[in-house]
């Protein structure tokens, strides 16, 4: 599989504000925060997208959330409450097909309804 922008910061080929790296999983700021706190949880492993999970990624996928529970309190918005986000293929827009899970807080966050709202 071809190499994404995120395989190229997990290998450090590519600067990024990496805040966690490990032998599953790496951790780093988005370049482009749609909050105070915008952080990318990505698999080291290359899964496109969410419809490309096996049940051998779970181990994976536990550490991503877990991580994320944890970035979260490390940086002080456990308490207020933040979201996680997986975006998935054309309608969910996602626009980097390497898996990542988006940590977002740091704020009051806008609501869940926008198709509620223009429908
Ligand atoms: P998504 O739409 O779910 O595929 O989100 C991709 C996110 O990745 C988006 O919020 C911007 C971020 N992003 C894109 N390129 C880079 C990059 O080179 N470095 C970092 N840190 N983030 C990036």
């Amino acid at each position: 599989m071809t190499d994404t922008i995120f395989s190229k910061i997990i290998k450090h080929e590519i600067i990024s504000d990496i805040i966690y790296q490990d032998n599953l999983v790496t951790a780093f700021r988005d370049t482009s925060p749609c909050a105070p706190i915008h952080i990318l949880i990505v698999p080291n492993l290359l899964i496109p997208t969410l419809n490309d999970v096996v049940d051998d990624h779970e181990v994976i996928l536990g550490r991503m959330i877990i991580l994320a529970s944890k970035i979260a309190k490390d940086e002080g918005i456990a308490e207020d409450g933040y979201r996680l986000i997986i975006n998935c293929n054309k309608n969910g827009r996602q626009e980097v097909y390497h898996l990542h899970l988006h940590l977002i807080g740091g704020c009051l966050l806008g609501p869940m309804s926008v198709y509620r709202d223009v429908k």
